[in-house]
């Protein structure tokens, strides 16, 4: 049973990722294994997934996971865990006052699960201190709606996306974290070859694979570089005189401040030659329809806000808003950051997208829920927060679903600050993540495919997750939780929902609750549905006031926006300095995603399918920049700031500019020696959101020096590691495991005993090489490969999905146990390379045989090998190995 229903074989459901907000459709067969693939009548994917969503699968197993209440690590239950949690956030309060206390929540979370965390926090609590990982990922795009329209409005739709004759990607790597979007604009721009695609990007991602004009722009220089435009659009036939002059305000302003960037300021802020700078604008200027996609690399900056208007600026100017093909479009990041911006879930929001800062909005959200007080000012924002938890102001946090410590930009100071605080309840699904060990209340919390609630995806259409899975030991709903906590701290009638459709019925009720069109989030419609229209609901879009037809689905075509004055508001915003690097600190670190990890990993990380794309944290350089740091390709890099340092592999590109670094978010104190990249990160925010510029961080680089490197594979799990390095992955049988060493333990044979859990009778078949410093271990318990163990001066040249595979094939007879030493695949075996394709498994070896067998086109390939004919997320991969191998065979 899920929810109190029977577990059905087919279940609808969106996928737990990114913001596009795809359909699943989850099958549990006869004998009990789940499979999922898209659902092909959600309008968000129509039946398309990407690598992450077709690997969910994969990730549900209950490995790991939190399965009952635990007080200071033991077994507690929940009245128990529930009556603690309630009675000291109560003593707290009583003692210090409301703000002595926070919630630190999570675009992960379901609406239901944040419209409670909001209303006990800002309602009952009476204090603002609600901050959610949004801050570090949407904040300066709410914050630029905000100043612009007068509400945080997403205009547009992701058709706007297919109709437009021009899409400008800036800050986004879409083909990696928004893939499905990017899978619809890669098949309209197939079936419509005069869309022109512009990237605008540091960095030369897959995304730029697609593109027309990449843009390398210097860190920050989008805010000099959107100003230009303006300037150049103001000096041509398409700046819209009308609309400016019905519908907004502050034009005059953002022009002058916009003009007085020369040509030769714009090309020193945005580090691009004129001549590109003039193509970008006259192709804006050119194209009527015109859709400029933005993400992190936009909002995640000590600029972002004013990044976010220097967009919106150009797009209110031609008038090309909420028209089709026609807007700004803000990608979102998680499954529900709508959402929680909708329920007001971040510090400096209400409820239902009314203000905070608006007394008559106070008053009204707080008739409406009938609250003994309400919070009247904006609490702290998530570095501010942190800040205050270090200092001792918090005594009392509640972390749910999400992993600061990971997180986080400065991640040791605030993984510091929660190890200190006096009272830390963490809901998670999991045990062992670098925030939960810090928890003195650990609450099991329902995950995808158990539970049921709704998600708001970037283009407001809200959908439902829907459990089809029984919750796994004592397991419940976030929502849950806060409510049995609202009620032990006295507020019965306000937290007695029965059900998640209880608590969104009351959230639709409050969006249309004196709601005259004055606000943009009205949902009326849905004020009164019951558990079986919820149970059944299809996806829709806001708004949808009760009473109305089904109507448009964009904002402000003709204006309409929701400043006091209807009108849409110009910011005059000027172009910062945006070079932070000094003597000591000379390059620039640029964070960001991979295609196949999700965040913290906690879930991804589960799967060997998706951990065989990159299986450790790297940093690409560019080789130039190697070179003069001494550091060679897949050697150690470390990265140093003045708030803490990382470990990662080098990964020497031309893919990435000189100057900077880029590293992935992802990797963890589960996952690697010392691979948290948030520990460098310095927590510098926008003035206007507060949001961290994860993106641009002064930091030095030098090559770890090493006494040997090597690689593993292992059937159990590794315990134990504190070498210099060491990065562990999920593999098919088992894991694998890059290590490096300072110095050789007395014994590699024990060392491999101890880590790998070898039991003392079974001895290894070895090979050493005093002259090249080559040690090989090989552990057999009958023809299973228990573990191998290669060790070298150099990075371990063995082939990784050759050696995983011994984890599975039988070892009958000793050549082929020797063969395992010898470190290579017997004759007429191909190692398949690095994983490119993970639907199919196919390798970078098997894809360049491919091309060398005559396969020269994307297409051609998949036929030979399967490769990228399933969710299409390595296609740019795969196109740029083509270009790679017939490029070197024309030289
Ligand atoms: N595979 C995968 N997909 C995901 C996620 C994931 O963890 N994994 N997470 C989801 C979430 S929550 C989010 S927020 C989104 C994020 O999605 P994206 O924003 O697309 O991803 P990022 O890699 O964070 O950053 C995007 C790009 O910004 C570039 N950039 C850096 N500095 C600048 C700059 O100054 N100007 C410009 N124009 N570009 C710059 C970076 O080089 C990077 O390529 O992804 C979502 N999708
Ligand atoms: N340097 C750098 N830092 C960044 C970014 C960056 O680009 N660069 N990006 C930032 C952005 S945009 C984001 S969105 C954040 C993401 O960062 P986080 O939110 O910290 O990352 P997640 O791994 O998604 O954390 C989710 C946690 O919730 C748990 N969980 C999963 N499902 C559930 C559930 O149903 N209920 C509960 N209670 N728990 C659950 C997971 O096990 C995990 O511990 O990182 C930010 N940090
Ligand atoms: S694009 Fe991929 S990760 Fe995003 S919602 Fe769709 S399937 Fe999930
Ligand atoms: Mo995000």
């Amino acid at each position: 049973m899920a929810g109190g229903r029977p577990v059905s074989t087919e279940t609808k459901t969106t996928c737990p990722y990114c913001g596009v907000g795809c359909g699943v459709i989850a099958r549990i067969d006869d004998n009990g294994t789940v499979s999922v693939k898209g659902d092909p009548d959600h309008p968000a994917n129509f039946g398309r997934l990407c690598s992450k969503g077709s690997a969910l699968a994969e990730t549900i197993d209950l490995d790991g996971r939190v399965l009952y209440p635990q007080i200071d690590g033991r077994r507690a239950d929940w009245d128990e865990a529930l009556d603690l949690v309630a009675s000291r956030f109560s003593e707290t309060i009583a003692e210090h006052g409301p703000d002595s206390v926070a919630f630190y929540v999570s675009g992960q979370l379901l609406t239901e699960d944040y419209y409670v965390a909001n209303k006990l926090m800002k309602g009952f609590i009476g204090s603002a201190n609600i901050d959610t990982n949004s801050r570090l990922c949407m904040s300066s795009s709410v914050a630029g709606h905000r100043r612009a329209f007068g509400a945080d409005t997403v205009p547009g739709t992701y058709e706007d996306i297919e109709l437009a004759d021009l899409v400008i990607l800036t800050g986004s790597n879409l083909a990696w974290c928004h893939p499905v979007i990017y899978q619809r604009l890669a098949a309209a721009k197939a079936a419509r070859p005069s869309m022109k695609v512009v990237v605008i990007d540091p960095r030369r991602t897959m995304t730029a694979d697609i593109a027309d004009l990449h843009l390398a722009i210097r860190p920050d220089g989008d805010v000099a570089l959107f100003m230009g435009l303006l300037a150049h659009l103001a000096g041509s036939t398409v700046i819209d005189q009308n609309y400016i002059g019905t519908h907004t305000n502050g034009f005059a302003e953002a022009f002058a401040a916009a003009s007085a960037l020369s040509i030769a300021e714009l090309m020193e802020l945005t580090g691009l030659p004129s001549m590109q700078l003039r193509q970008f604008f006259r192709l804006f200027e050119e194209t009527e329809k015109v859709v400029t996609c933005y993400s992190q690399g936009v909002n995640q900056s000590a600029s972002g806000t004013d990044k976010v208007n220097a967009i919106l600026n150009c797009h209110l100017a031609t008038a090309r808003i909420g028209r089709p093909g026609m807007g700004p479009f803000s990608l979102t990041g998680q499954p529900n950051a709508m959402g929680g911006r909708e329920v007001g879930g971040l510090a400096n929001m209400l409820a239902a997208h009314m203000a905070i800062e608006n007394p008559e909005d106070c008053d009204r959200v707080q008739r409406f829920w009938q609250s003994p007080d309400i919070a009247r000012k904006s609490g702290l924002k998530a570095v501010d927060m942190f800040r205050a938890v270090a200092d001792g102001t918090i005594k009392a946090l509640w972390i749910m679903a999400t992993n600061p410590v990971v997180s986080m930009p400065d991640a040791d100071a605030v993984a510091a600050a929660i190890a200190a605080c006096p009272f830390v309840v963490v809901s998670d699904i999991l045990t062992d993540t670098d925030t939960a060990k810090f928890a003195h209340v650990l609450l099991p919390s329902l995950g995808w495919s158990e539970k049921d609630g709704t998600v708001t995806n970037s283009e407001r259409r809200i959908s439902r997750q829907r459990g089809y899975l029984p919750a796994p030991g004592d397991a419940k709903a976030d929502w849950w939780q806060l409510a049995e906590v609202g009620r032990r701290m006295g507020f019965e009638g306000a937290f007695s929902f029965g059900s998640a459709t209880e608590v969104f019925v009351e959230h639709a009720a409050l969006s249309a609750f004196e709601n005259d069109g004055s606000r943009d989030f009205d949902i009326g419609a849905y004020r009164r549905i019951d558990e079986t229209t919820y149970e059944t609901l299809e996806p829709f879009q806001w708004p949808q006031p009760e009473g109305a037809q089904v109507q448009t689905t964009r904002f402000f075509a003709d204006g309409g926006f929701f400043h006091p004055d209807r009108k849409a508001r110009f910011i005059a915003v000027s172009a910062p300095v945006s070079d932070r690097t000094s003597a000591e600190f000379p390059l620039t670190l640029n964070t960001g995603r991979i295609r196949d990890q999700w965040h913290t990993m906690t879930r991804t990380g589960k799967s060997a399918r998706l951990s065989a794309h990159i299986a450790e944290p790297f940093a690409e350089i560019h080789p130039r920049d190697a070179m003069e740091l001494g550091i060679a390709s897949a050697g150690l890099v470390e990265i140093e700031s003045p708030y803490g340092k990382a470990v990662v592999r080098a990964l020497v590109t031309e893919r990435q500019a000189r100057g900077s670094l880029f590293v992935p978010m992802h990797w963890n104190d589960q996952f690697a020696a010392k691979a948290r990249i948030d520990a460098v990160v310095a927590p510098v925010t926008d003035p206007f959101s507060g949001q961290p510029a994860s993106k641009n961080v002064a930091v030095t680089a030098r090559r770890l020096k090493v006494a040997s490197y090597g690689f593993a594979v292992s059937a159990a799990k590794p315990q134990g590691l504190d070498t210099a390095y060491w990065a562990l992955a999920k593999a098919d049988g088992g894991w694998r495991l890059e290590l490096a060493f300072d110095a050789a333990p007395e014994s590699w044979t024990q060392w491999c005993r101890t880590h790998f859990g070898i039991p003392d009778h079974i001895e290894p078949l070895g090979y050493a090489d005093a002259q090249t410093g080559d040690l090989r271990l090989a552990f057999f318990d009958g023809d299973r490969l228990l573990a191998a163990f290669f060790l070298a001066r150099q990075p371990v040249a063995v082939a990784r999905n050759w050696a995983i595979e011994q984890l599975t094939v039988r070892h009958a007879e000793l050549a082929k146990r020797f063969a395992v030493v010898a470190g290579r695949p017997g004759a007429g075996r191909m190692d398949p390379g690095a994983t490119v394709c993970s639907c199919f498994s196919v390798g970078v070896n098997q894809i360049v045989a491919a091309v060398r067998g005559g396969c020269h086109s994307v297409e051609a390939v998949g036929k030979e090998l399967n490769a990228g004919t399933n969710c299409g997320s390595c296609r740019a991969e795969i196109r740029g190995i083509i270009d790679g191998c017939l490029a070197a065979a024309a030289e």
